[in-house]
């Protein structure tokens, strides 16, 4: 049985906007043409998490503090669904949003979410919207889904403290965006978000209406990963907590829906700067860990041996 919390951050799960629609803008970034799933080693170091105080962020962006970071892998790109259907047929895993029997969808007319019948991996509005194409990021799998496809991949979630030091390039980046200092570089948008007025007036001046993109399709970060910011949150293996993150912290504390919630870094296809702004580096999410929706996918990491 689901969980009731998940009804109640369901009207958490999107971004709201009051702004003015921007001047429709650039075509994407050009897609990078080097392989998408393949795993990067990203250099250890030490990373300021979070926002300083002088720098752009949300009241749980903040305290910074500082996080040293061992050498380890992080996959170029979220997990696609031709990824996810290889684990599938491979392992014969039922995700949680087929139990359920549903999975949760933004209205893109309304802002709304609703838990859709028969939203999940493969038809992620449901049914009637048709199939997710194969090299979208795979959405409507929950924590425990992503999980049990990085465990069959031989990996494992990154830490939240791991994403956002990739997420700065390794270097404590202070870039709001993995890829740089602005989502339009001189007349090219860097990532997949939501332009235009929320709800019911995504314009798709970067190529993709309320809908996710194909992985790799807005270029790369310094470090060669894609989709970093934009397109899907991505499950981290952390548990939502305030800032600052100890290596002592003890049993999670409630989310925003009162229970225990799992963060989510990246932003997505329904973000937008004037509420969320979830593309940035340090921008955080959370969802209850049985949670599958329309916008959120993963990608794994794996230690280095030695
Ligand atoms: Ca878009
Ligand atoms: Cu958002």
């Amino acid at each position: 049985m689901r969980p009731t919390v998940l009804l109640a951050l369901l009207a958490l799960a999107a971004c709201t906007d009051r702004e003015p629609a921007p001047e429709p803008s650039a075509p994407p970034a050009e897609p990078v043409a080097a392989p998408l799933d393949t795993a990067l080693v990203i250099p250890g170091g030490t990373t300021r998490i979070g926002v300083l105080a002088d720098e752009v962020g949300m009241a749980h962006e903040r305290p910074a503090f500082a996080a040293e970071v061992d050498s380890f892998l992080l996959d170029r790109s979220p997990v696609t669904v031709q990824r996810f259907r290889q684990f599938v047929e491979a392992t014969g895993h039922v995700t949680q949003a087929e139990t359920f029997g549903d999975g949760a969808v933004m209205d893109p007319q309304t802002g709304g979410w609703a838990l859709v019948p028969g939203a999940d991996w493969r038809t992620p509005r449901g049914p009637a919207a048709g199939l997710a194409p194969d090299a979208h990021p795979v959405t409507q799998v929950s924590f425990a889904d992503a999980e049990a496809f990085c465990a069959w991949d031989g990996g494992r979630l990154p830490t939240e403290i791991e994403w956002e030091h990739a997420a700065r390039g390794a270097t404590d980046s202070r870039s709001p965006y993995a890829w740089g200092d602005a989502l339009d570089e001189g007349g090219r948008l860097r990532a997949n978000t939501w332009t235009g007025t929320f709800p019911g007036g995504d314009d798709g001046a970067d190529g993709y209406r309320s809908g996710t993109s194909p992985v790799g399709a807005f270029g790369e970060t310094p470090l060669g990963l894609t989709d970093m910011g934009g397109n899907v949150w991505e499950w981290t293996d952390a548990w939502y907590r305030p800032y600052p993150l100890t290596a002592s912290d003890g049993a999670p504390p409630p989310g925003p829906s009162g229970a225990p919630e799992r963060v989510q870094r990246g932003g997505s296809y329904l973000c937008h700067p004037s509420y969320c702004h979830g593309y940035r580096v340090s921008a955080r999410s959370s969802s209850t860990p049985e949670s599958a929706l329309a916008h959120v996918g993963f990608r794994c990491a794996r230690d280095l041996a030695g």
